[in-house]
């Protein structure tokens, strides 16, 4: 089901013409109204943009932005006419504040609406909602956007899986809506009790907030029983919301590009890349009110196509993201993303996606350890607890391990092995999957 059809699956030529007109009305309204706009655009006139491809020649605006002018100095309405805040916590500290309008929140409302209307939501139907709730977007974004979908939403925010597992069993919804690896967490403790996906009413499950892949998609659509969606989004562009797979193809994700502009750009230059290239996601707002941006560097790794497809939006789609430009290791030079790793673990059925990577350094060099767990039917046929390097079918599996990893990506990586149950689980919200230890190393 399509939830907003008129704009979702507006001809293309007619989207670009609404969406230079709305470029056109955003540039005039901040350089009226957010000093760091007025400054950084002034000799742009909303006259000069032509068409959307004028907006290659402006500035970006970064998260530093937002955190220089922390906490409202980037609104471009009075405090007193906002109606939300919410923020995001960085990895250094200091909190990304992103305020809405009620205009804003309608909006909001409406592209998560879409969402689960693009991941099999339908009227009537019921939602458990294990997103946060609070200054995160998920909780309340998916919230709102069930609520305007017409579907009955069960607001039980992240974490106590004992009562996710009880309410899921109780009140059957249909649709869930949390983080990829928290589904894991929830597929893993119902296999744990012995209940089988088929036991389950879940049908729909609508994922993000953190890098997966297809590997991880398969683990959670067979623990579960439902048929997973991928939906992407960032605070300062507006939550969750932003864009979203549709469930005829599962193949990227449709971005709600009538409201976020997106672009690709070449993360050292800055240029545009043609469709199909991979590079950072840059989203400029086009009706936001409090908040609005003018191509803002989200530092996440995707591509963008075109082509038609089979659900009849027209909305362009852009490629799982491969991971944060931050998140990237450079493993003696070479280039290594999380999702590489793990949809590597997960071609040898031993290993589970139970995973995360240690990073360290000797000197000027990296070195990145994977410690995965393995599979309980690896340990059950082993005939032992064990997992000592010096039982064969332990040092042969860590071997075929390695030399995979190392065909796949082309660096060495070292692996080691933990029991099921022994590494950290989404206890709700996203799991952090790199530990990195290199910055602490250069200050002891
Ligand atoms: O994570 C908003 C959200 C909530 C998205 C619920 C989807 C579902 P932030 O906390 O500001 O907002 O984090 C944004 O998370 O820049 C990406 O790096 C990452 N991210 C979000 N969705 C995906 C996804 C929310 N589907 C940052 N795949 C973004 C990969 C994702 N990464």
């Amino acid at each position: 089901m399509i939830f907003e059809p008129e704009l979702e699956t507006l001809p293309r030529e007619q989207l670009r013409d609404l969406q230079a007109d709305r470029l056109r009305a955003l540039i005039g309204y901040v350089r009226e109204r957010v000093p760091l706009y007025r400054e950084r655009l002034a000799d742009v006139e909303a006259g000069d943009i032509a068409s959307i491809d004028d907006l290659a020649g402006l500035p970006f605006t970064r998260k530093d932005d937002l955190r220089d002018t922390y906490p409202f100095g980037m609104l471009a309405v009075p405090r007193e006419e906002l109606v939300r805040i919410h923020a995001s916590s960085g990895t250094t500290g200091k909190l990304t504040v992103v305020g809405y309008t009620a205009a804003d929140l309608d909006l909001f409302a409406r592209v998560n609406a879409r969402s689960l209307a693009a991941a099999g939501g339908k009227p009537g139907m019921l939602l458990h909602n294990a997103y946060g709730y609070g200054l995160f977007t998920g909780g309340l974004g998916l919230h709102y956007g069930g609520e305007r979908l017409g579907l009955a939403v069960v607001p039980v925010s992240g974490g106590l899986t004992e009562r996710q597992l009880m309410l899921i069993e109780d009140f059957r919804p249909d649709v869930i809506a949390c983080t990829p690896s928290y589904a894991l967490t929830l597929a893993q403790a119902f296999r744990e009790r012995a209940v089988a996906p088929d036991e389950l009413s879940l049908r729909y499950a609508l994922l993000g907030a953190e890098p997966w892949t297809e590997a991880m998609r398969s683990e959670i659509d067979a623990g579960l029983g439902v048929v997973s969606t991928n939906i992407y989004g960032l605070s300062e562009v507006i939550g969750p919301g932003v864009s979203c797979e549709c469930m005829e193809e599962r193949a990227g994700l449709h971005v709600n590009e009538d409201q976020f502009l997106p672009e690709v750009v070449d993360p050292d230059s800055g240029e545009p890349l043609p469709e199909g290239e991979e590079g950072v996601l840059v989203f400029t707002t086009l009706t936001k009110e409090a908040l609005p941006l003018v191509r803002y560097w989200t530092g996440d790794i995707a591509s963008l196509s075109s082509l038609p497809c089979a659900c009849g939006r027209t909305l362009v789609r852009m490629s799982r993201i491969k991971g944060r430009a931050d998140d990237m290791l450079i493993i003696r030079g070479v280039n290594v993303y999380p999702t590489q790793v793990e949809a590597t673990l997960l071609e040898l059925s031993e290993l589970t996606p139970n995973y995360r990577i240690v990073v360290s350094r000797t000197g000027t060099l990296d070195h990145a350890e994977v410690e995965v767990e393995v599979s309980e039917t690896f340990l059950r046929e082993a005939g032992t607890d064990s997992l000592s390097d010096e039982l064969a079918h332990v040092h042969e599996l860590r071997g075929r391990a390695e030399n995979r990893l190392r065909d796949r990506i082309g660096c060495s990586l070292q692996v080691t092995f933990a029991a099921p149950g022994m590494l950290p689980r989404s206890e709700g919200g996203k799991l952090e999957r790199v530990i990195d230890r290199r910055a602490a190393e250069v200050n002891a």
